[in-house]
């Protein structure tokens, strides 16, 4: 603010005014003077305890006056061009809208927004311009979290910077378009090269965030990565924070002091539909949040224009009553006239009326928000990264729309505006300074300086001087080679004392770990369940990781097993969060890219607790091309007995068929785990393909059999089918196929045997790993089939399989029936499943069993009802069966309780 301006010059007689406890503040300030503000600090901090000794209970605040957190005597001095920049800005702002407007006049309702973007440019530029550095061989790379929506503004950065055309703009949300389009939003699966991290369902970006920061000091706790640095810089909406996932680890990161981790809260006020906290505000309720829970708070609520008028406010009586405006009034004052603005602070505080006769009305119209300050903003990132030992969070006052002016500044509908008539293109075009002309203006062309312009010269200089352009997404882990058959050659050979698949898949973990050159590199993920899945030995030999080690003598220090937490440690135990656990899971799976490492990891969990709770992230990461194994311990309806309805699982595995790219499996035998972990780390880690996995394992104990010999059999597993245990009888003519798969293959080995020997009937027993796999090539081959109709037909791999003449195949899964009839029409016969669809109970295995109809009486009767249709056995035969067996005909249906 110039010297002339009124404001400065403003001298107002506010020291007439008297104040209750007067002496009391003047003590304050003489202490203050003489001891300075620590000492002043410490000294409120005793006279708050002494009062609370004294019977004075009222909590103390969380939250400081509304104002900016750094006082202007420590701001930095801003080293850039403000007039380059904000001509840099100007352009981008434009071509964001003109993506927009320009899109859904070539197909009405294709969507995108403005506003959001017009409030979070400055934020984003000054972050560009001085802050963002990108890997170099030097120095790790910041790991940035775009605002999903606010993509445009990204994309029209990347027009300026060279990066995407002409073309590329004009197609964004045309991705299908002959050409190829931009995403809507940050899509790593659609521009692998560009974006790392998709951000648009809402508070999925701070928490991966958060865990991506702790994951990064882990791999250099561990030694997996240089300590050179590289801050997680996450930028999200007010709104957003209303979604639990936002605010529902911030205490991780401060208690893992994390103070690479930078949260950027642009405070719009405004959400989809209104304010996000219409009669409160939403920057004091963050605040108060964070700081309970540890952050360094920085509030960047008002531009320097406002700083003479703060100084001048002795008595606060300025800062008391923009405090005591609410929220929906901000928004107001965004579409209000200066006079609105001073009668509602007037209002508030009528000793003000004479202090605010020096700001005259259009001023007081004009004055910023500290969101849309550079310089505010510029003061805030500097002392983020000046912050040790703690996260930051920057809570950022904008307005939504700004610069939209009539067309949607601040206003309710500014969320959904996607199209701006001529006059509203001319105002923008105004208000930036765009050099369009009068003819062009309605087609709202795209528009750059030209390369030797000096702002395109400083675009390019800033960006070069902080390593180069920023989102990039570059792979430069070397493939990784998979282990050798070998080491798992135990599994091979089955077990000869009962286990169960959890404990196999535990031993077959600890093998990976003690490998030379994957060991170090798998990541065991576990939400609070390792006792649950036996895997607490784990604790003892690769430890627990901890950043601040262990500071304290464990309870079982004593025992061989015990708690152990290390600085290096490599098992992630994330407490009772499966959100948190996906998202650590999310950063070791992407290290490949992120960090060029190769982490393996391995999450595992409750299994009810992982697609059904957290099904957003796991479609997240499949979208980032995450690797690693997903665990679903304690997994089956049935085979998980006593936990009862919310607990036992028997749809994990049919969400798991929507995630593409997701390989699942349901294996019954500890060699099956073995050959899908063996083939998992060569397709992802070899290979380098873009799929992960999903594996469910048990906790039934059986005697683990010997791998089947035969060259087919672990192609079989890996393919989703393959013989276990053919037919013994030759001499018949009628014969059928049953499908099991995990623990329920037991029960058709069971069924088999009654089948071959009480009906003399031939059984071939398949097991079933992967419906999903054995659906995904069907469903390829059909389609190229279809597209072929002169070639010679494929055959899927299920239907080469199951043409065996046989008179039906009856399949039985822990899971939904529709898990195995997503086969049912590759299957060249009829085609029975069973499953276990309805909620669990919580009794005995046994029980629950005869409940579901899943057990191996059911498989036979399954088998005995197709012969009688097919006229091969009597009636009799069957209701004979069914009263031996104690099979009750009146049982409820299970879908039916
Ligand atoms: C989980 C989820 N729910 C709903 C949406 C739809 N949605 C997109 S943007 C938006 C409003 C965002 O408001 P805010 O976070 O304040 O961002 P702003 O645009 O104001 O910066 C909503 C509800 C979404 N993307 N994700
Ligand atoms: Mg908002």
């Amino acid at each position: 603010m110039s010297n002339s301006d009124p404001i400065s010059e403003a001298h107002v007689e506010i020291d007439k005014i008297s104040f209750p406890d007067e002496e009391w503040i003047d003590a304050l300030i003489a202490y203050l003077e003489e001891r300075g503000p620590q000492a002043t600090a410490n000294l409120l901090r005793r006279l708050q305890d002494y009062t609370y000794l004294l019977g004075i209970r009222k909590p103390c605040p969380a939250t400081t006056p509304y104002i900016n957190t750094i006082p202007v005597s420590e701001q930095p001095v801003f080293p850039g061009n403000r007039e380059l920049e904000r001509i840099i800005k100007s352009y981008i702002r434009w071509n964001a809208m003109a993506m927009v407007v320009r899109a859904n006049r070539e197909a009405d309702g294709i969507g995108g927004h403005i506003s959001t973007y017009a409030s979070v440019a400055t934020l984003y530029e000054v972050g560009f311009n001085h802050f963002f550095r990108a890997r170099t061989e030097e120095y790790g790379g910041d790991l940035i979290y775009f605002q999903g929506h606010s993509a445009p503004g990204i994309y029209a950065r990347a027009y300026l910077e060279g990066r995407l055309s002409e073309k590329d703009l004009n197609n964004f949300r045309r991705e299908l378009s002959k050409e190829g389009g931009l995403p809507s939003y940050p899509h790593p699966r659609l521009m692998p090269g560009f974006w790392s991290f998709p951000t648009v369902s809402m508070g999925l970006g701070p928490i991966m965030a958060i865990y991506q920061a702790r994951f990064n000091k882990y791999l250099e706790n561990r030694g997996l990565k240089p300590k050179n640095g590289g801050y997680v810089w996450a930028f999200l909406g007010d709104g957003e924070t209303d979604e639990p996932e936002t605010l529902g680890a911030i205490s991780l990161a401060s208690r893992e002091q994390l103070d690479n981790l930078i949260f950027v809260i642009n405070c719009n006020l405004q959400r989809l539909d209104g304010p996000v906290r219409g009669n409160g505000k939403i920057i004091q309720e963050l605040e108060a949040i964070f700081r309970g829970a540890g952050w360094n708070v920085i509030k960047v609520i008002w531009g320097s224009d406002w700083d003479p008028l703060f100084e001048q406010d002795e008595h606060g009586l300025l800062i008391n009553a923009l405090g005591d405006i609410v929220d929906g009034e901000y928004q107001k004052f965004s579409v209000s006239s200066g006079e609105y603005i001073r009668n509602k602070i007037i209002e508030h505080e009528p000793r003000l009326a004479p202090y605010l006769e020096q700001v005259s009305d259009i001023q007081l119209r004009q004055l910023r928000r500290g969101g849309h300050d550079p310089i505010k903003v510029y003061s805030a990132y500097y002392h983020a990264l000046q912050t040790q030992g703690a996260p930051t969070v920057i809570l950022a006052k904008t307005i939504k729309g700004y610069g939209l002016g009539e067309s949607g500044e601040g206003k309710n509908i500014t969320h959904q505006q996607k199209k701006l008539n001529e006059d509203e293109l001319r105002e923008f075009r105004a208000r930036f300074g765009i050099p369009i002309s009068d003819d062009e203006i309605a087609f709202a062309p795209f528009c750059k300086p030209p390369d030797d312009h000096p702002a395109m010269i400083y675009l390019q200089e800033r960006r070069k001087a902080l390593g180069g352009y920023l989102p990039r997404r570059e792979v430069l882990a070397p493939p990784l080679k998979a282990p050798e058959n070998k080491l798992f050659d135990e599994f091979y050979k089955g077990t000869p004392r009962p286990v169960s698949t959890t404990m196999a898949f535990v031993s077959i973990l600890r093998k990976l770990l003690q490998h030379e050159q994957i060991g170090k590199l798998i990541v065991p993920i576990v939400p609070d369940e390792a006792r649950t899945f036996g895997m607490e030995g784990l604790f003892r030999q690769i430890g627990i990781y901890s950043s601040q080690g262990q500071k304290y003598d464990p309870v079982d220090s004593e025992s061989v097993l015990y708690y152990k937490e290390a600085t290096d440690g490599q098992i992630l135990e994330e407490g009772i969060s499966e959100a948190g656990s996906m998202a650590s899971f999310i950063s070791a799976g992407t290290a490949y890219a992120s960090h060029g490492i190769n982490t393996i990891p391995f999450f595992i969990f409750y299994s009810m607790f992982g697609f059904q709770r957290i099904g957003d992230l796991i479609w997240a990461s499949a979208d980032m091309k995450v690797r690693g194994f997903l665990v679903g311990g304690t997994a089956g309806r049935t085979t998980l007995a006593g936990e009862g309805l919310q607990h036992q699982d028997g749809h994990s595995h049919l969400i798991a068929m929507s995630v593409p790219g997701l390989r699942a499996y349901d294996p019954a035998y500890a060699y099956e785990i073995a050959v899908i972990i063996q083939e998992g780390i060569h397709s992802m880690y070899e290979k380098q393909e873009p799929v992960f996995y999903y594996l469910t394992v048990g906790n039934e104990n059986y005697t683990m059999p010997p791998m089947p010999a035969g060259k087919k059999i672990r192609e079989g597993i890996i393919k989703g089918l393959y013989l276990f245990r053919p037919s013994t009888n030759k001499n018949t003519k009628i014969k059928v196929n049953l499908l099991g798969s995990g623990s329920l293959l037991n029960e058709a080995l069971k069924a088999q045997s009654i089948l071959e020997q009480e009906f003399k009937i031939g059984v071939d027993v398949w097991s079933a790993t992967s419906y999903k796999m054995l659906r995904e090539n069907a469903l390829e081959i059909e389609r190229w089939n279809q597209l072929h109709p002169t070639l010679k037909k494929r055959i899927p791999y299920v239907t080469e399989c199951l043409n065996n003449n046989s008179l039906a195949t009856i399949a039985v899964s822990d899971y939904v029936k529709l898990v195995p009839d997503s086969i049912s029409r590759w299957v060249p016969h009829k085609f029975v499943s069973l499953g276990t669809d309805g909620f669990g109970r919580s009794d005995t295995r046994e029980a629950l069993r005869d409940y579901f109809e899943v057990d191996n009486r059911y498989i036979v009767l399954s088998v005995l009802s197709v012969l009688l249709q097919e006229k091969k056995i009597s009636m009799d035969t069957v209701k004979k069966y069914i009263k031996e067996k104690n099979i009750s005909t009146t049982k409820p249906y299970p879908m039916d309780l």
